[in-house]
């Protein structure tokens, strides 16, 4: 008998954990597991099968029980940034509302291109029980079900009907999971019938494999044009994207700008792409970027956009640049490098931008380009430093994040998601090493924060637990998603947690205002169906939960009370309150569209829909 004639019996589901058991990834010469285990809440449709499973497989593939299928998914997510999508976990759902609660995670990680693998109940193939607990009946179509609203938020997508399948499915998700390209969630629906369902597979599917994250070289003719383009620009920028890390590129995009003198602006996700000291660092680009970044990307007549899908605080809704400006998107995805009639390079930033330099020779950005660049950064660092001083205003995220950053560790990793703190952060934040900061804005999902927080930890444990995962969330997150405080407790992962108490949903009444509109159902204060507005004791609510916590009155008290919570040895929550009025960040930001009212009886909504489309002008249509 032939070697590949060799086969184990084993169920569906002990098939499919035995197989990611065996999967492995060198990273930095080490060979690691590339799926580090999992987020697990059971019911009937993943206990019996998949749950036994895992139990054999538990030191191998270390499981946590999650409070929440949302939640556990945003932890998935934040381990995977973390790891910079060489490793990746996955979670796994009963069934119906259980898979249902994984949609918004699954959402996340599409939008962010963050590798998940999603494992979840499924109807019985057989059909002979139907219609079972849970099953949502489409009556004109018996195959439809829960696990099909998965499609539009999964780069792989499958169902197995068969054991025979995985034997070409959990190759294909895994290769999809890992394409710098198609990077993504892998949704696999397993119906409870087959989870059970006995195969003689091949014994060689579950031998040792070592994968590689591919690196695909520039075309010739591409990088031809991007040089010759790039060498006749008077005006060079850089934007540099969250895909520069990924593709573990900061040093050589680090080369090319300091060897040509090009000024570098980052996004939010390339926020920690050079160090906050650069002098070629011209700060955040954008709608929450800083006054030096727009005013330089406003004259950029060549804009070299890497790693970055362009989204829309990025570009100023397309405002950010000169309309004749031309932009080379390099990206490992053809999709990206295509947009905005851009010249596209499709390739590894890594081998790009190392060609990229060798081929630009002795080209350099006129100095005085470069003076200009660096001169609106020094009154960007001026504004901030005043910005985040103590006393300057009422209690601000600011000033938060000024004691914060001026106190904690170069390599503490800090976790934002929604309202008004990514903005803050990404206006405010000194950036003290690379890769430090996980502002979650592909999605700018809430209830991110807490859940991601544990999940960064859990990855941050992995690489250097000496470091700190410091957590900044708003009230309105807060509520809406903050058991992972327990999880982090129960798992002795411990996060430092910044709970900042504006009255609600602050940001959002901001952009109310903004538009003209009364203050309505977003602050407490503001919603009249509120009769009793008792408010929250957050510090008893997360010492519920296990973690310590304290109240601080103000930032000047902020100081010593973050030292306590570095210190402690268990999850710190930190709590204050901050001005829901007069607590922004004023400068730094690009126009940005938002659908206002054409006809309304409001003088103050029509007076600020006219100024907003009056910003309209500087929009590139595409071109
Ligand atoms: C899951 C989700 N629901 C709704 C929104 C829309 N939204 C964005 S910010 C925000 C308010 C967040 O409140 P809070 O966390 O207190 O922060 P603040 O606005 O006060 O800074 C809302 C409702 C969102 N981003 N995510």
């Amino acid at each position: 008998m032939s070697s590949a004639d060799q086969t184990i019996r084993l169920t569906t589901a002990q098939a499919i954990i035995r197989y990611l058991a065996s999967q492995y990834i060198v990273i930095d010469g080490h060979e690691q597991r590339v799926c580090g285990g999992g987020f697990a809440i059971f019911g009937h449709g993943n206990v019996t099968c998949l749950g036994e499973a895992l139990y054999d497989h538990r030191a191998e593939l270390p499981v946590y029980r999650g409070q929440n299928e949302q939640s556990m998914g945003f932890a998935a997510a934040a381990y995977t940034k973390q790891h910079l999508r060489q490793r990746f976990m996955f979670c796994t759902a009963s069934a119906g509302p259980g898979t249902t609660n994984l949609l918004t995670a699954a959402a996340l990680a599409h939008a962010n291109r963050l590798p998940m693998l999603l494992l979840c109940g499924d109807t019985f193939i057989t059909r002979l029980p139907d219609p079972v607990l849970q099953q949502m009946e489409h009556f004109n179509n018996p195959t439809l079900g829960v696990n099909d609203a998965f499609k539009s938020v999964s780069r792989y997508w499958d169902r197995i009907t068969h054991p025979a399948q995985i034997i070409q499915s959990l190759p294909s998700a895994l290769a999809t999971m890992l394409d710098p390209a198609d990077s993504g969630p892998a949704f696999i629906g397993l119906p409870q019938d087959v989870q059970g369902w006995a195969y003689d597979y091949p014994a060689s599917l579950f031998e040792k494999k070592i994968h590689r994250i591919r690196r695909q070289g520039p075309d010739g003719e591409e990088m031809a044009d991007a040089v010759a383009m790039l060498r006749t620009a008077k005006r060079p920028m850089i934007i540099a994207g969250g895909g520069v890390q990924y593709a573990r590129a900061v040093s050589e995009l680090t080369a090319l700008a300091e060897r040509h003198a090009i000024p570098v602006v980052q996004t939010i996700a390339g926020r920690a792409n050079m160090l906050e000291t650069h002098p070629l660092n011209i700060g955040p680009i954008g709608v929450t970027g800083s006054d030096s970044a727009n005013a330089v990307a406003r004259k950029a007549d060549v804009i070299v956009a890497i790693g970055t899908r362009l989204q829309d605080f990025t570009t100023g809704s397309w405002t950010a640049f000169d309309k004749d400006a031309r932009i080379i998107a390099l990206n490992a995805a053809r999709h990206d490098a295509g947009k905005h009639q851009s010249l596209p390079v499709v390739a590894d930033a890594k081998l790009a931008l190392a060609e990229l330099d060798n081929s630009l020779e002795e080209y350099n950005a006129p100095t005085d380009w470069v003076a200009f660049a660096k001169g609106e950064r020094t009154k960007w660092n001026a504004y901030v430093a005043d910005n985040v001083r103590i006393g300057n205003r009422p209690a601000s995220y600011a000033q938060a994040i000024g004691v914060v950053n001026a106190h904690c560790g170069t390599r503490d990793r800090i976790v934002v998601a929604a309202g008004g703190l990514p903005a803050e952060v990404t206006a405010n934040w000194r950036t003290l090493d690379i890769g430090t900061v996980d502002v979650e804005f592909g999605f700018s999902c809430m209830g991110y924060e807490i859940a991601g927080g544990w999940g960064a930890r859990i990855a941050q444990m992995e690489r250097e637990p000496e470091a700190d995962t410091i957590v900044f969330v708003g009230d309105g997150s807060y509520l809406l998603m903050n058991s992972d405080i327990y999880s982090s407790v129960l798992s002795e992962k411990k996060l430092i947690i910044l709970m900042l108490d504006n009255g609600g949903f602050a940001v959002i009444n901001k952009l109310q205002n903004n538009t003209g509109n009364t203050s309505f159902n977003n602050l407490i204060a503001d919603n009249p169906t509120v009769t009793n507005p008792v408010t929250v004791d957050f510090e008893a609510h997360a010492r519920a939960m296990g973690a310590v916590a304290e109240t601080v009155a103000n930032p000047a008290d902020l100081t010593a009370a973050f030292a306590r919570a570095k210190a402690s040895k268990t999850t710190y929550v930190i709590c204050m309150k901050v001005d829901a009025y007069d607590g922004w960040t004023t400068q730094g930001h690009a126009w940005w569209e938002v659908g206002t009212p054409h006809i309304t009886d409001n003088d103050s909504v029509r007076a600020a829909h006219l100024e907003q489309e009056a910003g309209r002008q500087r929009q590139r249509k595409g071109t």
